[in-house]
C-alpha cells in the first residue's frame, strides 16, 4: 500500500514511520511512503504557505494554491485521481471499521495541517473524508496521520510477522486484549495466573475469553453493546457487573487507579 502525505514537515512523518515495524515493512516493499512538502509548492522563493484569515482573528491559515499544488502533483503521478484524508479535529473519529475500509486502497493521500487550518476552498476540491483522531487538539495533522498510517499498515498483508495476529485483537471482537505474563514466573512475589503454566490449551482459551469479557466491563463497557457474547458469557458478565458495584478503584473523570495514585 502507498501513503502519500502532504505536509509542512516531512520530516516528522519520515522520522516516526520509518522505524520499528512500519520502518522494516517500507524497506520490504509491502508499504511505500511518499512524503511531500507542501512549502516546495509555495509559489515564491520566501516558500511562504500562509497567510492571515479573512474576517480576523488569531493565528494564521495555510493558503489554498500550495496545498492544491502538492495534490496536484500527487495524484498526476498516479494517473488517477486518490481518496484524500484531510486530518482535522472537525473530523469523524477514526476507529479500527474506518482503517480496514482505507487499508482496500492501493494509495492513500493524507493532508496534514497546521496553524488556524486551511483555506476551506481547497478541502472543497480535494477532500473526500474528513478525520479526527480523538476530541483533543494537538498542533497539527503529522501526529494524527501517523496514527492513521500506523494502524492501517499493520492489516496489509505481510505487515505482521504472524497474519492471524492482527485479527484477533482488542476490537475486533469488541472485547478488550487478555493479560500478558512473561518470564520470571513470580516477579516481586506476584505469581503468573497457574492456568497459564498447567499446558491445557483449552483451559488457557477459557481463561482468556474470561479475562477478555471481565477487563472490558471494567474499563470499557460501552464495547459490550457490540460484543458477541454466549448466554453462559452474559451470565459471567452479569455477575462481573455486580462485583463492580462495590469496588471504587477508579475515580470517574481521569480514572486513576487509585491505588496506584495515591501511593505517589
Ligand atoms: Cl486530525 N488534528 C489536530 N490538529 N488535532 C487533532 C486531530 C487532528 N485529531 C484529534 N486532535
Amino acid at each position: 500500500m502507498k501513503f502519500h502525505v502532504l505536509t509542512l514537515f516531512p520530516e516528522m512523518i519520515e522520522n516516526g514511520l520509518r522505524t520499528s515495524i512500519t520502518g522494516r515493512a517500507l524497506e520490504k516493499g509491502l508499504l511505500s511512503l511518499d512524503t511531500v512538502n507542501i512549502r516546495d509548492f509555495a509559489g515564491n522563493k520566501h516558500g511562504k504557505v500562509d497567510d492571515y484569515p479573512y474576517g480576523g482573528g488569531a493565528g494564521m491559515v495555510m493558503q489554498a494554491e500550495p496545498v492544491y499544488a502538492a495534490h496536484q502533483y500527487v495524484t498526476a503521478r498516479a494517473g488517477r485521481p486518490l481518496r484524500t484524508v484531510y486530518l482535522t479535529p472537525q473530523g469523524r473519529t477514526f476507529h479500527q471499521e474506518m482503517a480496514e475500509e482505507f487499508a482496500k486502497e492501493e494509495e492513500l493521500v493524507l493532508l496534514c495541517g497546521h496553524y488556524e487550518g486551511i483555506d476551506e476552498r481547497v478541502l472543497e476540491e480535494i477532500v473526500t473524508d474528513f478525520v479526527s483522531i480523538g476530541d483533543y487538539v494537538l498542533t497539527g495533522g503529522e501526529l494524527p496521520a501517523m496514527v492513521m498510517i500506523d494502524t492501517i499498515s499493520r492489516l496489509v498483508e505481510g505487515v505482521l510477522n504472524n497474519e492471524t495476529s492482527a485479527e484477533f485483537e482488542s476490537f475486533h471482537d469488541s472485547l478488550l486484549e487478555y493479560p500478558q505474563y512473561s518470564r520470571p514466573e513470580v516477579w516481586r512475589g506476584k505469581a503468573v495466573p497457574p492456568v497459564l503454566l498447567s499446558g491445557h490449551h483449552g483451559n488457557v482459551e477459557k481463561w482468556r475469553r474470561e479475562q477478555s469479557i471481565r477487563r472490558t466491563a471494567k474499563w470499557r463497557p460501552d464495547l459490550l453493546e457490540k460484543a458477541d457474547l454466549t448466554d453462559k458469557e452474559k451470565e459471567l458478565l452479569k455477575k462481573e457487573k455486580e462485583s463492580l458495584k462495590g469496588e471504587e478503584k477508579w475515580d470517574s473523570i481521569g480514572e486513576k487507579n487509585l491505588k496506584n495514585w495515591l501511593r505517589m
